[in-house]
């Protein structure tokens, strides 16, 4: 399993479908009223959160992901079929950035959000009869659906994170207590990248992350510990594993936890189990000999268990013991409050469904003018500019928008040159 951790890609929501001219044909009528029906609105780019997603690696060959475009609307008043949502599936713990700005956090199974709003529909030319206007000859272009540049960015909402110095066996614990089956080898840096395994203990999935060795000087860069800290940062509680058949097993967790602190990952908050790893290399009295010297120097009281992940030793209590504090964390923090801080990081502004009439109108050289408001930019974007009836509409709506005023007051002139959204109009009072 390949684990991408960050990753850039473009996301295109459908486009409107245009709306239809069109009169109708009865028999002994020679033209019927207008029966031009809408476009259908296009599709949506919509993110989904998934337990059963683990990497972000799919998005690597898959650069620009779309949404399906709403259908032009047809005769008869037939509107066109909406275009159908595209949902991505995401891991658990997908953050998802426009610009730097972050949009969601997915921080829970099945939670779905959408990024980017497929474009609005156009009106056929049914739409605009009126007692003035008894065959309007025009209708709306459906809306460009939005396009956003997007960076996902995965840290892992694992339960317990796996961590210790190089080859002290993380990646060896993980393959005995889970289904997962990392590389493990005789040397530093066996593990380039997390990966997750699920212990399923009484009846519970426990997500476990083993995390590639960290060394000293991590928190600023090391080895390659730094580019994982932040998976940590989001795991209930710690395994710290140590080889208790190191020169000094105690220096090895100090380390550890300075790279931890230095990380400003309040350890003070996050439950942590010392498992003192590979007790089969050493005699019995040799072990008891250094776990006592271990827990005299640890003045705080944390869990300490012996293990051996060759002959097995200890490896039951230590899942009944990661059982444990796992769930005492669960207890302290109930899941609608996690939502609750979710809440807050979501920027949705560019989804506003409200579309302010406000504009603004700036003068970049004689007579030439830049508008900007987002009514006025999709009223230009529907307006068909090969239809003269449509053109006219237009006109009449920017007069009745208040920008013909606008311009005045800023000393526009007759046939003055306005720059809105992507056209350049020629304006005549
Ligand atoms: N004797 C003994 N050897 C062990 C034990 N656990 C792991 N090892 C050995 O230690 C070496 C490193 O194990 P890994 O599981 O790859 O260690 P790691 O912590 O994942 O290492 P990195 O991925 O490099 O950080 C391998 O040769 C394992 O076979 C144990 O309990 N006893
Ligand atoms: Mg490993």
């Amino acid at each position: 399993m390949n684990f991408v951790d960050q990753v850039k890609i473009t996301v295109q929501a459908g486009d409107g479908g245009d709306g239809s001219i069109s009169f109708r044909h009865e028999k002994f009528i020679a033209k019927g009223g207008p029966d031009g029906g809408d476009g259908g609105d296009g599709g949506d780019i919509i993110f989904e959160a998934s337990a059963n997603q683990d990497t972000l690696a799919n998005f690597r060959y898959k650069k620009i992901i779309k949404a399906e475009n709403g259908d032009r609307g047809s005769f008869n008043n037939r509107h066109g079929k909406r275009g159908k949502d595209q949902i991505i599936l995401v891991p658990i713990g997908t953050l998802i950035y426009n610009q730097d700005q972050l949009l969601v956090d997915l921080v829970q199974n099945h939670q779905r959000e959408i990024i980017a709003k497929g474009g609005q529909g156009g009106f056929g030319n049914a739409h605009f009869i009126s007692s003035t206007r008894q065959a309007p000859k025009f209708a709306e272009k459906g809306l460009k659906g939005q396009k956003l540049e997007l960076k996902l960015e995965l840290k892992m909402i694992a339960d317990v994170g796996l961590i210790g110095l190089p080859n002290v066996g993380k990646s060896s614990l993980i393959s005995r207590i889970s289904q997962a089956r990392p590389k493990i080898a005789d040397y530093s840096f066996t593990t380039l990248k997390p990966s997750l395994g699920m212990l399923d203990f009484r009846g519970q999935a426990i997500l476990i992350a083993d995390i590639p060795g960290l060394i000293a000087g991590a928190s600023s860069g090391k080895g390659l510990g730094f580019d994982f800290l932040r998976h940590i940062e989001r795991t209930k509680i710690l395994v710290h594993v140590i080889d208790i058949s190191s020169s000094d097993p105690f220096e090895d967790y100090l380390t550890i936890r300075h790279e931890l602190e230095t990380y400003q990952i309040d350890l003070k908050i996050k439950p942590e189990i010392i498992v003192l790893n590979k007790v089969d290399l050493l005699s019995q009295t040799e072990v008891e000999r250094i776990t006592n010297d271990f827990k005299k120097k640890l003045k705080i009281k944390t869990s300490i268990l012996k293990i051996s992940t060759q002959s097995l030793f200890g490896l039951d209590d230590l899942k009944d013991l990661i059982y444990r504090e796992v769930n005492k964390v669960n207890q302290l923090q109930p899941k609608n409050e996690i939502d609750q801080e979710t809440v807050k990081v979501i920027n949705f502004d560019h989804l506003s469904s409200k579309i302010s009439r406000k504009f603004v109108v700036s003068k970049i050289a004689d007579n030439k003018f830049k508008v900007i408001g987002q009514d006025l930019e999709n009223l230009v974007n529907k307006t068909d500019f090969n239809n003269s009836e449509a053109i006219n509409r237009l006109h009449n709506l920017l007069i009745k928008r208040g920008l013909v005023n606008e311009l005045k007051k800023q000393g526009a002139k007759d046939d003055c040159l306005v720059y809105l959204a992507d056209h350049k109009i020629d304006f005549l009072f």
